[in-house]
């Protein structure tokens, strides 16, 4: 008799307890490099943890894709959505749909033109800061010396391509001694950096280029091996500028490739689901914009533990 009526009080109770998975949709832009892989590997750890049922689609790099996994979610009624938008422009009517569906968009990583009432928060490094940061890392180690740079730009019409080049620009015009060759489009891929990399070292010489600024470490690592295919020494005789701290590039600074590092963390799972729990489960209305810290990682302060503590 007792344990009929344990059996019948535990199943009360977990009858009770039990909940109904939340269901969070991520539209990731695509899959074209480690930090970004980092990065999705962040959501859905995070995902894991917190017992949601994660839809993850990809775009692989294709805009429209990405507004349809949107639209698919919204369909699915998905409590919540984590957007990583590929290009800033052509989100308003999509993010309209998903207010009218009454389901809160997280966008993490890069930022949208559309308005902020159309989406919750935006969780995102500090892009034009960036660019200053490596600019001015370059005038303080270069005091003196006529520098001619080339830029090495992630894909076009992307918050974090417009950004690092104008932070980067501001700082140059501060610089009487640096100058911008030539920019191009590299996007964001160790492929493309290096494609990019070994057409401006021919048509712009090898002689001239003095240092490299990269909008990311992939695009900074096919320019290595670009710049040592000329016959040139990556790091000395042409200096080397990128941003993110991916492992692979933190082992260049290392290896004296690349000269300097300014941080842009990926792992942005936990604030993802800190900010839709604050949202759905606390009623709370977040700032339009939360900033990550990042460091900056030059021949001063890398060393082999640092590469080894790095989690991306
Ligand atoms: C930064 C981001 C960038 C990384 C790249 O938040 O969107 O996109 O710097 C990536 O490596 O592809």
């Amino acid at each position: 008799m007792l344990s009929a009526v344990l059996v019948c009080c535990c199943a009360l109770v977990s009858c009770k307890t039990k909940k109904t998975k939340m269901a969070v949709g991520f539209a990731q832009e695509g899959d074209e490099n480690a930090w970004r892989i980092a990065e999705t590997q962040s959501v859905q750890a995070e995902a894991a943890r917190r017992e949601t049922d994660l839809h993850l689609a990809s775009a692989q790099g294709d805009v429209e894709k990405q507004i349809g996994a949107v639209r698919t979610f919204i369909a699915q009624r998905v409590d919540a959505i984590i957007l990583a938008p590929k290009v800033e422009t052509g989100w308003t009517p999509v993010l309209k749909e998903a207010k009218d569906a009454n389901i809160p968009v997280i966008l993490i990583d890069r930022g949208v033109s559309a308005s902020p009432d159309l989406y919750a928060t935006l969780i995102e490094s500090d892009f034009v800061e960036e660019g200053r940061r490596a600019a001015q890392w370059l005038a303080e180690h270069t005091r003196g010396q006529e520098v001619n740079i080339v830029e090495l730009e992630g894909s076009a019409g992307s918050a974090p391509a417009i950004d690092r080049k104008k932070g980067f620009d501001e700082q140059i015009k501060a610089s009487p001694k640096l100058h911008i060759l030539a920019s191009q489009d590299g996007n964001f891929t160790r492929e493309g950096g290096k494609q990019v990399m070994t057409n401006f070292l021919l048509t712009l010489g090898a002689e001239r280029i003095n240092a490299v600024y990269c909008h990311n470490d992939d695009m900074a690592l096919g320019a290595i091996q670009a710049i040592e295919a000329a016959g040139k020494k990556p790091g000395h005789d042409i200096k080397i500028l990128s941003i993110d701290g991916i492992h692979d590039g933190i082992q260049a600074v290392l290896d004296k490739k690349i000269n300097c590092i300014v941080e842009c963390n990926p792992l942005l799972g936990s604030d993802a689901f800190d900010a839709i729990e604050a949202i759905l489960l606390d009623h709370k209305t977040l700032p339009k914009k939360m900033t990550e810290k990042d460091a900056l990682f030059d021949e001063s302060n890398v060393t082999k533990e640092l590469l080894d503590s790095r989690k991306y």
